[in-house]
Formats: C-alpha cells, structure tokens, sequence
C-alpha cells in the first residue's frame, strides 16, 4: 500500500487561518463523505484529519478520523500519517475488525513513542475513528473528540469522551499510580485534560492509547455519522448538530455549517468536522447491488448534485489540515476547495 508516500513531503507556509473543506463519494455508491476544519480564532491548527475510501479483499472500505493535537502537532500528524495504513494492512482488518483496531492503535502510539525518543514529550492527540466495512460501522475512540450518529432521525454518540473525572477513568489511573487533581478542569497529573491519548510520553503510563470500540449496523435508519474535535463539542450539542444537518444532503456541505456554526457560537478551538452520509437507504431495497460492479451499474444517490464529482476510489485521499502537506490535501478529492491552509506552528 503505496498510497501514503505523498503525505511526507512538507513545504512551509505561515498562513491565514482560511477554513479548508473537501469531500468525495464512495465508489459503490453506498455512502459520501465532507470534511471541514478550520483553525479557529486562534491562529495554530493542531487539528487532523483523515479520510480515505479503499478496497481490501474485494471489500469497498471506508476510513474517517479527526485528531486533535495538543502540545504540538507532532502526535496527530503521526496518527493521521500512520494509523490508518497500519489498520488496513492488519492481517485481520477484515475477519476481526476489532482486534485490528484496537492492535493498530497500540501499535501506532508505540512507534510513535519510539520514532519521537525524548523529543515533544508533552505531544499528543485524541483519535476519534469510524470504519465501515460491508455493513458494519466501527468506531473507535481514545480522547474527547466525539462520534454521533443519526439514526431514525435521533441523534446518538457512539463514543464516550475520555476524560480524567469519570469515575472509571480516575479509578484506571489511581491504580496505575496516578492522580487526577483539579487545575481550572480535572487533569491527569494536574496536566492534561484527556484520559487517554497518542502520545503524551511523561504520562503513558495513565494515558493510554486502548480505543472504546463500538460496532453499528449499517441499514437503512442509519441516515448519517458525525466525527468532529471539541470545537465543534464544546459549542453545539449533539442533538442541535443532528437537526442541523439532517436536511443537508450533501456531505461537504454539512460539514461546513457544523464548522461555521461552531466558529459563530465563538468556539475558541481548533474546529474539525467530518460527515459521512449513507446512501443504501435509498430506495433500491429490489435493486441487487453486485459487487465489483462496473460504473454502469452504479447507484446514484440522491441529494447530491454529484454530476461533476469524481469518485476518489482506491486514492488513499489523505487530507490534511496542516498546510505543510498542501500537495496531498490538493489531491484529495476534486470538490475540495483547499482554500489554502492554516497555519501550522512546527515546533
Ligand atoms: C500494546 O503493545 C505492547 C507492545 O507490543 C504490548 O506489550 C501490550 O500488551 C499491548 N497492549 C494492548 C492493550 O494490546
Ligand atoms: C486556533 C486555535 O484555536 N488553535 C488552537 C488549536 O488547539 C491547540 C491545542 O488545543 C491550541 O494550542 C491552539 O491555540
């Protein structure tokens, strides 16, 4: 799997904090996907993302993830470098799901740690993840970015927030050894706000990188997937940013006004949003959807004024918010708008 190579190259650039957006559409047809992140009124961006449609095993898979740094960007670009190259190529991405999951984000925290020795040792990220394959929705999360879904016109968060002051998460982390104390909100060590993380070397041994897995049904109630870092959190609930989009049909689209309503509200964050719609339940319940069809045989979703759209099949579409990689997020997927970048302090 050679499609992450290009995500290595960096150029510099300082930059205005212009939002970037992009989106694409899965090449069976069965769901698309928008992505939208903008730095906030801040101006450095330690948000990440990832969003890639690829087949393995004759399978059509779908990979989405936000990650949001803290301390530097050097966890979360590593995470969104790694993580998903490592699920895909797990020998049981597809018989065991799961397992594979919560394997490769075990292993991509600790060649991290391994690739960073004693560098940036206060960096680290959350990983909020949703897999599709076939039928089946994964979604996997260390940290307090947070997946929702709209299911039969209900909002409902399929991940729970990692945070220090859950009485499981304290209780994990005073049996290490650790202690979580009170400094303007709950924090490991009195430090860092999040339970669990990439990264954040000087506190491993409490943070830990063990995903929460929680497996949905695709069928046809589940309307759509909302993926999305605390900016967007910390301002809308998750039931406002269901009715919100919930008449947006096109993917990209929603993303944005989840964004811009976030950037409205005054979310003093880093804002990354992605959205996965899904299409199967569309009306073709009579209609027998081969696989490894041909273009002819296509279904075309609705709502979607898709007649430009390319379908960004097998492209490894590596988006990225830091601009340091401009030349992948220009490929991502030809409705993306990159409108330049953000800027991305190296340090
Ligand atoms: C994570 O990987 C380390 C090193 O390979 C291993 O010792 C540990 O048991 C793994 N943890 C989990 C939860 O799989
Ligand atoms: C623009 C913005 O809010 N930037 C913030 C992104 O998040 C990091 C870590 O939370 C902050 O340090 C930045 O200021």
């Amino acid at each position: 799997m050679g499609y992450f190579n290009s995500a290595l190259s960096s150029s510099s650039q300082a930059k205005d904090d212009a939002p970037v957006s992009g989106g694409g559409l899965s090449h069976n047809g069965k769901f698309s996907y928008g992505y939208a992140s903008s730095a906030g009124k801040r101006s450095s961006m330690e948000d990440f993302y990832d969003t890639r449609i690829d087949g393995v095993d004759g399978e059509t898979v779908g990979l989405f993830g936000v990650f949001d740094g803290h301390g530097g960007i050097r966890a979360a670009e590593y995470v969104k470098k790694n993580l998903f190259s490592n699920l895909i190529s797990h020998p049981k991405f597809i018989s065991d799901t799961k397992s594979a999951i919560s394997d490769a984000y075990n292993h991509t925290d600790n060649e991290y740690l391994k690739s960073e020795n004693n560098h940036h040792k206060d960096a680290g990220s959350t990983a909020s993840t949703a897999i599709l394959v076939g039928d089946r929705l994964l979604v996997a999360n260390v940290g307090d970015s947070r997946a929702v879904i709209c299911r039969g016109g209900t909002a409902i968060a399929v991940s729970r927030d990692h945070k220090p002051d859950q009485t499981d998460e304290r209780q994990r982390i005073e049996d290490a050894g650790g202690f979580v104390m009170w400094a303007g909100t709950w924090r490991v060590g009195g430090v860092l706000a999040v339970s669990r993380a990439f990264g954040d070397r000087l506190l491993k041994q409490y943070v830990v990188a063990d995903p929460e897995i929680q497996e949905e049904k695709v069928d046809s109630s589940l309307e759509f997937l909302i993926l999305a870092s605390d900016g967007l959190w910390d301002v809308v609930t998750n039931e406002e940013a269901v009715a919100m989009i919930k008449p947006i049909g096109d993917a990209e689209e929603a993303a944005k006004r989840l964004m811009q309503e976030a950037y409205q509200r005054g979310s003093a964050d880093n804002i990354t949003c992605v959205v996965v719609r899904f299409l199967v339940n569309e009306d073709t319940s009579s209609q027998v959807a081969p696989r490894n069809q041909d273009t002819s045989s296509q279904v075309a979703p609705r709502n979607q004024g898709t007649s430009s759209q390319v379908t960004p099949h097998n492209q490894g579409t590596s988006s990225q918010v830091a601009p340091r990689n401009q030349n992948t997020s220009s490929q991502v997927a030809p409705r993306n708008h990159g409108t330049s970048s953000q800027v991305s302090p190296h340090n």
